[in-house]
């Protein structure tokens, strides 16, 4: 790469020690670029090296809090909401986030994202938790940023990318089987094997990072879920910041998020991190699916 000017050269240095300290390996300065002075890929700031979530979340908070329209911030990464303290700094938005979704795969180089969501504070309110403890469908806008083979931000519009009706494409951890409710397992055994034999059975895809599944769902339509189990009773995705905006966006597509019993963006979390059973994508599936989980009752 030509390097343009000496402020230049800075910004490409600050860059490469923040990469420095998320690359899992002990690189050599001069192994990805000689202008850097890093040994062994130390941290020349002499910082703790850090996880990219902890750093990506940081981001996040930093920009978010200092852009002067957000009260209420909620981060995957943080156990309390954020209350944005300066009343200068206070807006009238709340931000819930996932600011590195799926990072079980950093280390694997695979796809991985950023999912956020958007209310506004409710009139007469100066910002507080109650202002997002509020059904998905209260939220005003929702869009995640997948950092794939190319870096995208989907963001929910009506007059954006429209879901098929149908696909042929289901997602889920099947790791998961012996753990799913009978209902669970006769809906993904029915999508595999068609009674009809006119019918072909459905392709299975799971990257394992919900923004990829659900991006793929959404541009080639079908079924993603991670649905409650013997395991995880509530589910594993958080309604908030990753079950919500995904919903959302959904439903914005024209296409559908349910529970697994109910549309998903009617629930209201008892607590910022609630997590709750998710099924998501072409509507027509989704439909199937819910016939076959009210068959349990
Ligand atoms: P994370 O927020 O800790 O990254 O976990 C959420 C991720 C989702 O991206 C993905 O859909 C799911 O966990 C995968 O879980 P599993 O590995 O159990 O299939
Ligand atoms: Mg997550």
């Amino acid at each position: 790469m030509q390097l343009q000017d000496a402020s230049y050269n800075e910004k490409i240095e600050t860059n490469l020690v923040t990469l420095s300290r998320h690359c899992p390996f002990k690189l050599r300065a001069s192994s990805y670029h000689p202008k850097t002075g890093l040994a062994g890929g130390v941290n020349v700031q002499g910082e703790d090296v850090k996880k990219l979530d902890v750093i990506a979340n940081e981001i996040f908070i930093n920009c978010l809090k200092s852009c002067g329209k957000v009260s209420v911030m909620v981060s995957e990464e943080n156990e309390t909401a954020i209350l944005v303290e300066d009343p200068a700094l206070r807006g009238k938005y709340c931000v819930v986030f996932d600011p590195l979704d799926g990072s079980s795969n950093i280390d694997a180089g695979v796809s991985i994202g950023t999912i956020f969501g958007i209310y506004q504070v409710k009139e007469n309110s100066t910002g507080e938790i109650s202002d997002v403890l509020r059904s998905g469908r209260e939220m005003i806008a929702a869009g995640y940023a997948m950092y794939g083979s190319f870096t995208i931000l989907v963001l929910a519009t009506s007059q954006g990318i429209k879901i098929p009706n149908r696909g042929k494409i289901y997602s889920v951890n099947e790791g998961n089987t012996k753990y799913w409710t009978p209902e669970c397992r006769a809906y993904f055994d029915s999508i595999k094997n068609p009674s009809d034999a006119s019918k072909s059975p459905y392709s299975a895809r799971y990257v394992g990072s919900m923004v990829a599944d659900v991006h793929r769902t959404l541009l080639y339509g079908g079924i993603f879920a991670y649905p409650a189990d013997q395991k995880s009773k509530s589910g594993k995705l958080r309604l908030l910041y990753e079950c919500f905006p995904m919903a959302f966006i959904m439903e914005h597509a024209g296409g559908y998020a349910s529970t697994g019993s109910k549309p998903i963006l009617d629930v209201t979390p008892a607590s910022i991190h609630a997590r709750s059973p998710i099924v998501l994508g072409s509507r027509d599936d989704v439909l199937d699916y819910e016939s076959f989980a009210a068959r349990e009752s």
